[in-house]
């Protein structure tokens, strides 16, 4: 039996580490088995691609340059992870998948270009079902900043146009694909947001299954 796949998207600091996390918890605690992860990264070879994007001294501008090396990563991160676990009937919790080069890169190249980028590095996978975490990005950076560990990544660098614009762009990916898309208010509090999250999975993939009013 094929698992389900289930991406996290939205600005910094959104909170999608967080939901990962609990949801993960919750479905383990009903026994089933999870696969939890993140873009880019993953697999060795991806988490290394990350440190060039993320930490890079000389990291690009250039969208391609930026999507092809997201592409690489997620590439290998599809092959090496998440295609095996979904094989192995697992659900896969994934933080980032490729909306975030949509959302990310879309403004600085041609939407075909990035279009074939995108299906060389998913390989053709696409997510069961992706929450969208939005909320303002100045409330998304400064919860970013508030943990701050040092050093701004080349992303939360970019200025707040830059991050009206992702935000713009991801809300226009969730209206264009309504079955697939969840779009979740996340500037309500953590346990809220989870509670939301915790029933559209059971209202979509346990139906019937028991699984209580844990
Ligand atoms: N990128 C990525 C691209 O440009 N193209 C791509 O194709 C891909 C895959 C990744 C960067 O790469 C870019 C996008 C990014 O800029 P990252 O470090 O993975 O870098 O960045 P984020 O995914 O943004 O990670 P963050 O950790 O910054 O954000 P999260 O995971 O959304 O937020 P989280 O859960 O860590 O929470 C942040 C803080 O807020 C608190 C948490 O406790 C934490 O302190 N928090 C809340 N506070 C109040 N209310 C809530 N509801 C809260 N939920 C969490």
């Amino acid at each position: 039996m094929r698992g389900v796949f289930i991406t996290f998207e939205g600005g910094e600091g959104a909170g999608k580490s967080t939901q990962v996390r609990r949801l993960a918890l919750l479905l383990e605690s009903y026994g089933l088995s999870v696969t939890v992860t993140r873009e880019p990264g993953g697999t060795p070879l991806a988490e290394a691609i990350r440190g060039l994007i993320l930490t890079h001294e000389a990291a690009s501008e250039d969208g391609l340059t930026q999507a092809l090396l997201f592409a690489a990563a997620r590439r290998d991160h599809v092959l090496r992870v998440i295609r095996p676990a979904l094989a192995a009937g697992h659900i896969v919790l994934c933080d980032r998948f490729a909306d975030s080069t949509r959302a990310y890169q879309g403004s600085k190249m041609p939407e075909a270009e990035l279009e074939q980028v995108i299906a060389l590095g998913t390989d053709g996978l696409k997510p069961d079902l992706t929450f969208l975490l939005d909320l303002p990005p100045e409330v998304g950076l400064e919860r970013a900043r508030s943990r701050f560990t040092g050093v701004e990544d080349t992303f939360e660098r970019s200025n707040l146009g830059f991050h009206r614009e992702v935000r713009r762009r991801f809300l226009a990916l969730a209206e264009a694909e309504p079955a697939r898309f969840v779009h979740i208010d996340a500037s309500r509090d953590e346990a809220h947001v989870a509670e939301t999250i915790r029933s559209v999975v059971r209202a979509k993939f346990m139906a019937g299954q028991g699984d209580g009013e844990r």
